[in-house]
């Protein structure tokens, strides 16, 4: 009796020596999990997905799911059915009243007789199944039915019970200083949703390139958007572009906050149009790296007539609530000129109603109690915003920046404010970052992706993994259910799942990846 034991005992622990249960590998980590020992959810030609009636959103996500495991069980596709109720054997979608709050709150409940996914709104259901995706074998990531899959796609027994920590957990795209295509920002929005991330801020004005058609100013687009750094070709997204970018990211929960950089970072509107410029005189086109030169006319009325109009113009495809006018950066303004102009711009943007989101040179600013300050500057102070009562989201450029190289050898990126490799990247808390905001200023992080060096989407991808899930985490997981030894493990487990997703992720030696 006590010899079995002994044995089944050895082979318990030798079991997790080889690799942590699927449960166990979970990014950004569920707020509880329990397992259920060796239990588990069978995929058959019979399984069904059951979403409630009357809910688009939900059935959209019904046949996310569908594409995602049909297609890897390499059977026809899975069927998906409307109706209440869970049937034996299926995987059910659920919109119902949990004992946690929120709108982004699940539970999922994986049994041998079935699957259920519930939440309050069905954002919470979307981020059940990103959860569920990643208990199911990596080859449900392939996107393709490939000719070793004939595999069984199980998934562990587990009940899982998760909401975020904080409601703003964001990634910015820097599409100005290069460009990327419709096509690349899908796909970026696409690897920000795999970990739960819901903010995507798309810088998309900056001294290299204006990347959004405005109807009122077109030469913004069509000469201010047809560079970039090194010279390239640039581009630019068109209004319906940038429906279509709107839409896609609203289907996986990811709320776009569009960037018009302001005053300064604004060479490339200069360049457009004359008439915004103190002397009249439009400068060249740029396509170098310096920052901070560059200034609209803060004290001609045309001025706020152009950003009236952008703003409008932008509005119009941008439902967003969220308006950044940026605020950084600016070496040519004495510091009243510049508080004046942000005061008015903050005004216009209220006016179009949107609540204003500003770099943190913004903070000493008399800022609207809805208006939002980005910390991004190491010693940058935010004492001033708290003060006023205004939300701070954390994007420390030491920590959070992913145009940062990782180490001195990293090719790709910048290095002024840290090389961050990925310890450094995981191992800091946003409520520790300042003693000016305790947690509960904080309305959460992001983490902004510089393209200076960055000419393609295999690029970003090197740059953002394994650094973006990491911010993900960071944002979601409560603090006290994060350490680096864990999370490294965790981390190498998504490795096999990003190879199959065709990332170009950086394999830190850090980490031991499977
Ligand atoms: C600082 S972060 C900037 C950007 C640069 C970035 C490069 C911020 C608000 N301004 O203009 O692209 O550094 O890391």
């Amino acid at each position: 009796m006590l010899r079995h034991a002994v044995v089944i005992l050895a082979v318990a622990v030798s079991l997790t020596a080889c690799a942590a249960p699927p449960t166990r590998t979970l990014i950004p980590v569920p707020t509880s999990v329990e397992g259920r020992g060796r239990a588990e959810f069978i995929v058959t030609a019979n399984t069904k997905i059951v979403v409630p009636p009357g809910d688009e959103r939900v059935a959209w996500i019904g046949r996310y799911l569908v594409d995602l495991i049909g297609v890897a069980a390499g059977q026809d596709p899975l069927r998906m059915e409307v109706g209440e109720g869970p049937g034996p054997g299926n995987i059910n979608l659920r919109l119902a009243k949990l004992s946690q709050a929120g709108e982004e709150a699940y539970e999922l409940t994986v049994a041998p007789e079935g699957v259920t996914i519930a939440a309050n709104q069905p954002a919470g259901l979307f981020y059940g199944v990103q959860t569920f995706r990643q208990l199911l074998p990596t080859f449900v990531d392939y996107g393709a039915v490939r000719p070793d899959s004939a595999r069984v796609l199980r998934a562990p027994a587990a009940h899982i019970t998760d909401q975020p920590r904080f409601p703003w957990r964001g990634a910015m795209l820097d599409v100005s200083r290069h460009f990327f295509s419709v096509d690349e920002v899908k796909r970026y929005i696409d690897l920000m949703s795999l970990y739960k991330l819901n903010r995507f801020h798309l810088h998309l004005a900056d001294d290299q390139g204006w990347r959004i058609e405005i109807p009122s100013w077109p030469n913004l687009a069509t000469y201010g958007g047809s560079t970039e750094v090194g010279g390239g070709p640039g581009g630019y997204y068109t209004q319906q572009q940038l429906t279509d970018l709107v839409t896609y990211a609203q289907q996986r929960f990811i709320v776009i906050v569009p960037e018009i950089d302001m005053p300064s970072h604004t060479n490339a509107a200069l360049a457009s149009y004359a008439q915004l410029n103190c002397n009249n005189v439009a400068p060249a086109l740029y396509t170098g790296i310096e920052v901070g030169f560059s200034s609209l006319c803060v004290d001609k009325e045309i001025t706020y007539q152009f950003i009236d109009d952008v703003v409008r113009d932008i509005a119009t495809v941008s439902p967003s609530p969220y308006f950044h006018i940026g605020g950084d950066e600016v070496k040519t303004l004495a510091p009243a000129q510049y508080t004046k102009f942000i005061e008015r711009v903050q005004t216009i943007v209220r006016a179009r109603g949107k609540q204003m989101v500003g770099w943190d040179e913004v903070a000493p600013v008399r800022l609207a109690p809805d208006s939002i300050v980005q910390h991004w500057r190491p010693d940058g102070s935010l004492a001033p915003a708290v003060k006023q009562g205004v939300k701070i989201i954390m994007s420390p450029a030491n920590k959070a920046y992913l145009d940062m190289k990782y180490h001195p050898d990293t090719v790709l990126g910048l290095s002024w404010a840290a090389y961050i490799d990925v310890d450094d990247a995981y191992t800091w808390d946003p409520a520790q970052i300042s003693s000016d905001v305790p947690e509960s200023a904080i309305l959460g992080v992001e983490a902004p992706l510089w393209s200076e060096t960055l000419a393609d989407i295999r690029d970003v991808e090197f740059m953002a993994f394994p650094r973006l899930p990491m911010i993900a985490e960071i944002g979601w997981s409560r603090a006290d259910s994060r350490a680096w030894g864990d999370f490294k493990r965790r981390l190498g487990a998504q490795g096999p799942r990003w190879t199959a997703l065709g990332i170009n992720f950086y394999r830190s030696p850090l980490v031991r990846w499977q």
